[in-house]
């Protein structure tokens, strides 16, 4: 079985060039030559199977770290380069995927040999393949999850997201890194749940199904926009290690540059079904209006049935807190009002933000449509979590927390995304730490600690304004079947800051 095709639109693409150009035929069609990611599940049946494995066996048994055909080596990478957090996190991860494909074919001796892709939305629960425990098996690491049905969400492709890149509205780039790709990483648990991510094998098929679904929202069209490749967005290159780097531009266009693309290449439309509820689980409780129904996790649930009664995600109950003050943080971000030492465990808080008056009527003045703007010199709102550390077991993953902003007391569970403002869990606070470390962020205040930014809607600013002394942050725990009780994470301050930031 072979997968070096070439596409009719590459073939009709490179044979118009042909004419146009008359240039040697042969460099045209080895150019539209494209190789296929075949889904996990049609990879498993054919004969690279057993390449893929062999290779990632080699790599393992390869224990000198300097060495690229050393699995250390690829992990190293991700430790010492990869941006999370910030931009190019999509880009980033496409070279390093290309290149590691290149590194198994060598490996392996396969030249056909392509990285199959995970795709979780269909089938939630890992392959077999990775989790069977046998000491000769390669692909497998020890996890506190293979299940990821509670990672998902269709909210990065959405037709309201159509700008790829960090800093402008709606950024695709950072809805799907929020979700499903953190989630993914905290819910695994373990190696997934670090920066070492890569150590996992697990990983690599993972990453390549954020790749696919990235280049499904290219193609998918109705205004979907990246930056064009003449945009300076793409100038510059990534470096992965010593004589291993790659322009920006080359990562826009899998098919055409780097001469791959995916079995299947169109945007997920629905959810996995939803599975038997965990009883007594510590995730969040959702109330039915029937009665009956057992509780289920937010992400279980798919798009409701017309007729059917609406499932309600209630807010969870208010922790008294030690107030924080008002202040200035910098010279252009001001806090007006947050909550002190938030002990995060396997239950879901709220925790209300008390405002002053003058903060109160600033925030109104800022973030206000109907107010005039000149009366602020700040522009935007955002939700610090400050001081941010690990504690007890919360290292080992297995859990995260869904953020609300003014969640109601009860939503229908589809509209409750309206008031979501991002997620943490050990992978985010990892991969905050690591930029730390690289001095691309300042970090928390207290020393050893970090720092999360979440940038508020223009529709969640409206809805603060509208009632400025009653706003709530609440922290919705979602665990999978195996995930740490006790406090995991504590949250040395919340707090919500004005800044003088363009608004997203
Ligand atoms: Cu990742």
């Amino acid at each position: 079985m072979h997968r070096r095709v070439v596409t009719r639109r590459g073939f009709l693409k490179g044979a118009s060039a042909l004419l146009a150009a008359a240039l040697p035929g042969q460099h045209l069609l080895a150019q539209s030559t494209a190789m296929r990611r075949l889904d996990w599940n049609t990879f498993r049946n054919t004969r690279d199977y057993g390449s893929l494995v062999d290779g990632i066996s080699r790599m393992r048994e390869n224990t000198n770290a300097s060495d690229k055909r050393s699995w250390a080596y690829w992990t190293n990478i991700h430790l010492n380069s990869c941006p999370h957090g910030i931009a190019y996190f999509l880009a980033w991860h496409r070279g390093y995927l290309y290149y590691f494909e290149q590194q198994l074919r060598a490996v392996s001796g396969n030249k056909s040999l392509v990285l199959p892709y995970w795709d979780y939305y269909t089938t939630p629960e890992m392959p077999g393949e990775f989790t069977n425990p046998s000491p000769f098996n390669p692909l497998y690491l020890a996890r506190q999850n293979t299940n990821v049905i509670d990672a998902l969400t269709l909210a990065p492709f959405a037709s309201t997201v159509t700008n790829m890149q960090r800093g402008l509205a709606n950024p695709f780039e950072v809805l799907i890194e929020d979700q499903p790709h953190n989630p993914v990483h905290n819910i695994i648990g373990t190696t997934m749940a670090t920066l070492q991510s890569p150590t996992d094998p697990i990983f690599w098929l993972h990453h390549a199904n954020i790749d696919r679904l990235w280049s499904a929202w290219q193609q998918a069209g109705g205004g979907r926009t990246t930056p064009p490749a003449d945009s300076t967005y793409w100038a510059g290159t990534f470096t992965y290690a010593n004589r291993l780097a790659m322009q920006r531009s080359r990562t826009i266009d899998t098919r055409n540059q780097l001469s791959y693309y995916y079995q299947n290449e169109t945007m997920p439309t629905s959810l996995p079904a939803a599975q038997v509820a965990q009883a007594g689980d510590g995730g969040f409780v959702l109330a039915s209006m029937r009665q009956g129904d057992s509780p289920l996790q937010l992400a279980q649930l798919g798009p409701r049935p017309s007729g059917a009664a609406p499932r309600l995600l209630l807010r969870p109950a208010i922790a008294e807190l030690a107030a924080s003050p008002s202040r200035q943080i910098s010279g252009n971000r001001l806090a007006v009002g947050g909550v002190l030492r938030i002990p995060l465990n396997e239950n879901s808080l709220s925790v209300q933000l008390q405002l002053d008056q003058t903060s109160a009527d600033l925030l109104q003045r800022t973030l206000s449509t109907a107010a005039p703007q000149a009366a602020s010199p700040y522009r935007s709102a955002r939700v610090v979590l400050d001081s941010v550390r690990i504690s007890g077991s919360g290292d080992i993953g297995g859990y995260f927390y869904h953020l609300y902003l003014n969640l109601p007391s009860s939503t229908d569970v589809s509209s409750a995304t309206a008031y979501r403002i991002g997620s943490v869990g050990p992978f985010e606070i990892d991969a905050a730490a690591h930029r730390v470390h690289m001095r691309q962020d300042p970090g928390g205040s207290e020393p050893g600690t970090v720092a999360l930014t979440f940038a508020l809607s223009r529709q969640l600013s409206e809805l603060v304004a509208a009632d400025p002394r009653n706003i709530t942050l609440s922290f919705v725990r979602v665990s999978g079947n195996s995930a740490p009780g006790g406090e995991v994470i504590r949250v040395g301050e919340a707090r919500l800051e004005l800044s003088t930031d363009t608004p997203q």
